[in-house]
């Protein structure tokens, strides 16, 4: 009997099925952020990263042309198991022969060359408007921002990324989902705090004015607590993100794990969004100290959110997507542990015996339900990855690596980046 075979019946005594978690996960769409590959620098503009946003580090070798991203992406897809969706910011614009227009000025055409990177690997599009690292940004503020021609300009930007997105969504078949997140705020104590919300919530609105179709296009709001540089106000807080998703409608809220306080867990927040929200919107990722998009890893809180996400049976209802950027290692190997961990994360929540847990609780048994947890944690989880790694046709174990290895030698040092 393989391993396999021993592990599928230790898990079926607990009444797991293995095989269905198998076959169900591979259909399950995670949205793979290209800007991971490149720092989140873009093809637009050579200003340096802004926003409240921050890479350290500066490993060899990143991508600095569309063909080395797509390249690149396409190493990571092919040591990934599961289903990738591609996650676009529109700094990612690709222009052709010369021409170059703004970020207000954005059309369909310049993701062209994405839709067909898509297609060939059967993927749907997530996407995102930039409203950061550009000279419009003034005084750190964008849709917020007092002067009006500064909010027009990112108005603008965002319908046109509207536009874009309704473009992704019926060129690909599957919606797309279009985050808004800006990193408006004030380094120290503003003296107005209501007006620079207001003006966000109104440019919001205008942008969500721009015509289209809500099976289509999902617009989200993602909310902050804090960045680097913008430390005392954030004009896009919890409760306004929260807030104005819930009066919109066809809006989603999003959560950044990385965007709350230290003791804040994402995992208890997404039930109590469930009980209110039709469908919410996660970035994935792994803070330390502070949002510092380090590498995502299968670590407790990790497995704790896609437990919350699959026990409660909203699969079909949380838009799943990775963010995290970290320009100090292999940015190959960063985005494939990333979606690798993700991918055991759900796997594994998805062969805990989560009915059996709830009655224990339900029935006030409250020290059963410790010991069989624990206990859980030690079925032999890694037979099963195994198993779904093979039958996704990727390595299970740390060999992969040894392609990246190869894949720097042969591609990544070969630039001089
Ligand atoms: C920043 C937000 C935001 C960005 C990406 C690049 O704190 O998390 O989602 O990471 O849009
Ligand atoms: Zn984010």
């Amino acid at each position: 009997m393989s391993r396999y075979e021993e592990a599928k019946k230790l898990y079926a005594a607990y009444g797991i099925d293995t095989d269905a978690a198998i076959a169900k996960l591979k259909n399950i769409p995670v949205s793979l952020h290209c800007w991971q590959g490149d720092d989140v620098q873009g093809f637009d503009s050579k200003d340096a990263l802004s926003g409240g946003i921050m890479t350290t580090g500066n490993y060899p070798g990143k991508a600095t042309t569309p063909d080395e991203l797509m390249a690149d992406m396409e190493k990571v897809i092919s040591l990934c198991p599961g289903k990738a969706k591609l996650n676009l910011h529109a700094c990612y614009a690709i222009f052709e022969d010369g021409e170059f227009v703004d970020r207000d000025k954005l059309e369909p055409k310049h993701f062209k060359k994405w839709v067909n990177f898509a297609k060939k690997h059967n993927m749907g599009i997530d996407f995102n408007p930039t409203f950061f690292s550009h000279p419009m940004v003034k005084d750190g503020l964008t849709l917020s921002s007092p002067d009006e021609s500064v909010r027009n300009f990112w108005i603008e930007h965002g319908k046109a990324c509207i536009r874009i997105s309704q473009y992704f969504a019926e060129e690909t078949g599957v919606p797309c989902v279009m985050n808004i997140w800006t990193g408006d705020g004030f380094k120290d104590i503003p003296a107005d705090r209501l007006g620079p919300r207001m003006r966000y919530k109104d440019s919001i609105l205008e942008i969500l004015s721009e015509p289209f179709d809500k099976k289509l296009v999902k617009p989200s709001v993602e909310s902050k607590v804090f960045g680097i540089g913008v430390e005392s106000f954030t004009a896009g807080s919890a409760e306004f993100a929260l807030s104005l998703a819930a009066t919109t409608d066809g809006c989603i809220p999003l959560m950044d794990n990385g965007h709350y306080h230290p003791q804040e867990y994402v995992s208890d927040k997404i039930s109590a969004l469930l009980c209110f929200y039709p469908e919410l919107a996660l970035h994935i990722t792994r803070g330390v100290r502070w949002d510092s998009d380090h590498v995502l890893l299968f670590d407790d809180e990790t497995r704790e959110i896609a437990k919350e996400i699959v026990r409660n049976d909203a699969l079909d209802r949380v838009y799943m997507a990775l963010d995290y950027f970290d320009a100090s290692i292999n940015r190959i190997s960063a985005w494939t542990v990333g979606f690798r961990s993700w991918q055991k994360a759900l796997l594994q929540a998805m062969c805990l015996p989560n009915a059996e847990l709830k009655k224990l609780q339900d029935e006030g048994k409250f020290t059963e339900l410790m010991v069989k947890q624990e206990e859980a944690k030690m079925l032999p989880f890694g037979d099963v990855w195994e198993e779904y790694c093979k039958t996704c046709g990727v390595v299970a174990g740390p060999e992969w690596f040894e392609e990246v290895k190869q894949y720097e030698q042969d591609v990544l040092s070969k630039r001089n980046s």
